[in-house]
């Protein structure tokens, strides 16, 4: 079957055998000979010519098709082949991260990572799109305080902003602390303190998963229901009440073996771990947290969040820390194989 990389490199330079094929028969038409004796021949290399170019014609539409359907458009093969070589190199992403007490506590750190990602906001839009981010704040758009049942995979925003989230769990569900026609997180999880133990950076809603503390999250270009695989320059989510690190130290820490509760974890397209770290923590109730990377291109294809010591329903106390989640804010999705060359090219449609 033929490869992604030896059709682009096919594309890239045409059929060797047929130009090699064509300057032969060219050089013998201009020979003392040629006119004389060659007529049978010329006919019979026309025929193998005739035949050789249709046979290249199906091969080229057989390879536009393939590259159609796996979204390679090749928009200029300098691009790609520079593609190739940057591959190998990781430059560190920029880092951003704050905790504190209130949404004056990371809101600058928040701004500065969306300023990094760029502008604008893409909302709805249909991708793929060239520069911009998406954001999810699962609040349905302002007031709703409904509790979503937990399902997974979560593809409420797979449609409209290209993310699908995912857990091993029950389900991930959207629900305000407490309140609403459901409760809120106090009723999905039976525990009345987590009403007034989470805050909210967009109100009314957090996002959590049920049954689990692992969300995992993949991307896709915007606009086509997951049919294009993507990947993002940047994540970043902005978490309520993580507790870990307390700031007691290494021998005398709570709860987590590893020393803190709240993890982020980036793969790129091959599954490679490419970054991680812990999200800051603050100490006592309903703070909030914020932790995001930016890369220079699109190397992000899924992470792994590890909300907390252990999934919810327990107390936050002492031995667990409970942490839930709220926005997400990425960069836009760039389809996989030409995400490094869509910048610098006129946007295209898949
Ligand atoms: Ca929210
Ligand atoms: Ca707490
Ligand atoms: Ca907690």
């Amino acid at each position: 079957m033929l490869t992604v990389s030896a059709a682009r490199s096919w594309m890239c330079r045409g059929p060797p055998q047929l130009e090699k094929d064509a300057i032969d028969h060219e050089a013998f038409l201009q020979s003392p000979k040629g006119a004389a004796r060659v007529q049978p021949q010329l006919r019979h290399n026309s025929e193998k010519e005739e035949n050789a170019m249709k046979r290249y014609t199906r091969s080229i539409r057989t390879v536009a098709f393939a590259l159609l359907s796996v979204m390679v458009l090749v928009p200029a093969c300098e691009a790609a082949e520079a593609q190739d070589t940057r591959r190998k190199e990781l430059v560190p992403p920029a880092v951003f991260q704050a905790a504190g007490a209130n949404i004056a506590s990371i809101q600058s750190s928040v701004d500065a990572f969306r300023a990094a990602l760029g502008e604008p906001n893409n909302l709805n839009e249909l991708g793929p799109l060239p520069v911009g981010r998406r954001e999810i704040n699962w609040d349905g758009g302002g007031n709703v305080d409904t509790t979503t049942e937990p399902v997974t995979p979560f593809d409420v925003f797979l449609n409209t902003r290209g993310g699908q989230f995912t857990t091993p769990g029950l389900g991930l569900s959207q629900a305000p602390p407490a309140g609403g026609p459901q409760g809120g997180l106090a009723a999905l999880f039976n525990n009345p303190t987590y009403g007034t133990i989470f805050s909210t950076f967009s109100p009314l809603r957090l996002f959590t998963p049920v049954g689990s503390n692992v969300t995992e999250a993949v991307f896709f270009v915007p606009g086509f229901n997951g049919v294009f695989a993507a990947t993002v320059r940047g994540f970043g989510a902005v978490f309520t009440d993580v507790d870990e690190p307390d700031g007691l130290g290494p021998n005398k820490r709570r709860g987590s073996p590893r020393g803190a509760s709240t993890l982020m974890e980036y793969f790129d397209e091959d599954g490679k771990l490419i970054f991680s770290s812990f999200v800051p923590a603050s100490p006592g109730d309903g703070s909030l947290s914020f932790f995001g990377i930016v890369f220079e291109d699109a190397l992000i294809a899924r992470i792994r969040i590890t909300t907390g010591t252990e999934a919810p329903g327990p107390d936050d106390d002492g031995t667990r820390d409970i942490v839930m989640m709220d926005d997400f804010i990425y960069g836009e999705p760039q389809p996989l194989t030409i995400q490094r060359s869509v910048a610098s090219a006129e946007p295209t449609q898949p």
